[in-house]
């Protein structure tokens, strides 16, 4: 049996894209189970209205609690299901990452509730808080109109990692940011492409090399856009060849910890 996933936006049609590709596939062999909900369904008024200005005054418009507490009671109760977790995706909440989608892929009921405008009425995350565990994640530092983009991936990274989603279950570790690094390049054929050559040690057959290639350019990619992740590195976990490269790209470890070499790069 798989994940039941409920969506409430005032924009179902967004959410026609999980028709495609890997997670249409999981929907149509039951892995995951979507119910789209429209928030102005929820609505009493002939204009079916979720929009008033915000107290206190300010720019823009925020999501009325009536609409949204009905639309809650309603998927609350949809199902026999216990324990739903609520997702609520706002440029103000925690970071949404791998750890989390993993996390997430062993639920067996998420929901989410998709704000548009400047956000929902504070009280409805407190009121939902009796009825579900209740998570508000961001995707990353830049602001987007809504949750509709920002739940769709949620569920995507979510989805693949439904057992029998992805058919080669290599590709979901063999991946970025599940070790904590970034994927090294990768090259596919033909060998040679506008005078590129595609690294010899990736023609050698050599499964050893190429596994140790790998890994040093994944440390060095990592190394020069994400440093943040270096400095989240455990230096227990890597051996002395991973030491090595980090070396070469500006690290030292100093009390447990990666830091950035100071002064000039030895080499
Ligand atoms: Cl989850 N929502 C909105 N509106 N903006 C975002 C976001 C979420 N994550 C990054 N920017």
């Amino acid at each position: 049996m798989g994940v039941f996933v409920d969506v409430v936006t005032i924009f179902p049609s967004y959410f026609e894209v999980l028709d495609l590709s890997l997670l249409g596939k999981a929907r149509r062999d039951g892995a995951l189970e979507l119910t789209v909900h429209d928030l102005r369904d929820f609505t009493n008024d002939r204009h079916r209205t979720v929009d008033e200005t915000p107290y206190g005054g300010g720019p823009g418009m925020l999501m009325q609690p009536g609409p949204w507490g009905a639309a809650l009671d309603h998927v609350r109760a949809s199902r026999g299901a216990d324990d739903p977790l609520l997702v609520v995706p706002s440029p103000a909440g925690e970071r949404f990452t791998q750890r989390l989608a993993e996390a997430w892929a062993a639920e067996n009921w998420l929901v989410f509730a998709c704000g548009r405008y400047e956000g929902i009425d504070t009280r409805v995350a407190e009121d939902a808080a009796a009825r579900f565990r209740v998570r508000e994640v961001s995707l990353g530092d830049y602001v987007l109109n809504g949750g509709e983009v920002a739940a769709l991936a949620v569920i995507e990274a979510v989805g693949r990692l439904l057992p029998g989603v992805v058919g080669n279950e290599d590709s979901l570790t063999d991946e970025s940011h599940v070790d904590g690094l970034l994927e090294a390049p990768a090259y596919t054929k033909p060998a040679g492409w506008r005078g590129r050559a595609v690294p010899e040690v990736l023609l050698s057959g050599h499964h050893g090399a190429i596994a140790r290639w790998r890994r040093d350019a994944s440390l060095r990619r990592t190394a020069g856009v994400r440093p943040d992740l270096i400095e989240h590195l455990e230096p227990g976990q890597l051996d002395a060849r991973d030491l090595e490269v980090l070396r070469e790209s500006g690290w030292t470890v100093a009390d447990g910890r990666f830091r950035p070499t100071p002064g000039p790069v030895a080499d």
